[in-house]
């Protein structure tokens, strides 16, 4: 029987109970994230592709693709009297919607644009958190991670794939030559142990000493402490990386370095660390900052960047525990 994801956010809302304005938020961004998709998979024949020559609070390059699925993304929650307000990676402030909404939206609108224009996958990140009561402000928005009602993301990859958790469990869908995400698989449990890491090692020099001294233990393979070969993948987009531990396993680490010692790691925490904790939280799975589970971390900020392990549970406590003596 074929699921479609409307199909399945009804079933979902009805058996768990709910809110029917969180399934409509789930499909304003799901909308969102089939345009994204159609310019994504046009390119150069869109005249989409290459820098916008804008930069973003980050300190990054904007790419027109980030600055048009940015866009794409705001129009389509603020167009939802369900969303009080977004946060997105490209926005130095949040943008405020709705007032009488019920929930916020956090995302990477484009996460991985060193790979737009190479052609390799790229994705969309997001995260929903209820809307305290209150007027809205900035501290509206500074939840932990374990709050998110929703979280998820869309690959744009040689399939289009959406993964979506309502945190009763993961679904995912592919989507379908009439444009409709299918849902081709759920449930997906990461094995606890993994032979296969991700992690840029041009920034090897620059990693604490315990970090220094866990990936020097994979690399020594058979012939080290963990006596067993490793393999390694760097994509240089999260979403891939996650989306390969979802389906086989494996630990994904962007630790803290120290070129900038203000950052205390690359990714960010509200929109990138979040929501893929709470996917591999569902997938039983596990993600801290090198201390700490990540779903736990009190935000201080909209943009504030955190260390990450993510992945097989086994290997993300060995990490962990490393930088613990
Ligand atoms: P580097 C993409 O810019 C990103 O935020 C993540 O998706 C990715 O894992 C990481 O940065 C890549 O960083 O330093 O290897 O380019």
């Amino acid at each position: 029987m074929t699921v479609l994801l409307n199909d399945y956010l009804q079933q979902q809302l009805q058996q768990h109970g709910l809110p029917e304005k969180l399934g409509s938020v789930i499909s304003s961004i799901s909308n969102a994230c089939l345009n994204i998709n159609h310019e994504v998979r046009l390119g150069a024949l869109d005249n989409i592709l290459g820098s916008a020559h804008t930069g973003n609070i980050q300190g990054e390059e904007q790419k027109k693709l980030d600055v048009l699925s940015n866009q794409l993304m705001i129009n389509a929650l603020r167009a939802n009297p369900a969303v009080a307000g977004l946060a997105s990676e490209e926005e130095e402030t949040y943008v405020a919607a709705h007032e009488e909404g019920e929930y916020l939206v956090l995302f990477d609108p484009l996460d991985g644009s060193s790979n737009i224009d190479v052609n390799i996958s790229i994705g969309t990140i997001f995260s929903v958190l209820q809307k305290p009561a209150g007027e809205l402000s900035t501290q509206s928005f500074l939840q932990p991670g374990k709050d998110q009602v929703a979280s998820g993301y869309v690959l744009y990859g040689p399939q289009t794939i959406l993964v979506l958790t309502l945190k009763h469990g993961i679904a995912l869908f592919t989507l379908n030559e009439d444009n409709q995400f299918v849902q081709t698989a759920r449930d997906p449990k990461i094995p606890a142990d993994t032979q296969e890491f991700a992690i840029n090692m041009s920034n090897q020099r620059h990693w604490e000493t315990p970090m220094q001294a866990y990936i020097a233990e994979l690399l020594a393979g058979k012939t080290g402490p963990r006596n067993k070969d490793y393999n390694m993948r760097w994509v240089a987009s999260m979403v891939a990386e996650v989306h390969r531990i979802l389906v086989r396993g494996g630990v994904f680490t962007y630790p803290k370095d120290h070129r900038d010692a203000q950052k205390p790691g690359k990714l960010r925490l509200m929109y990138e660390a979040n929501p893929m904790s709470l996917l591999m939280a569902q997938a039983g799975g596990a993600a801290t900052n090198a201390h700490q589970n990540i779903l736990d971390i009190q935000p201080e900020g909209l943009h504030q960047r955190v260390a990450v392990i993510l992945g097989s549970r086994n290997e993300v406590a060995y990490a962990t525990a490393k930088h613990q003596a």
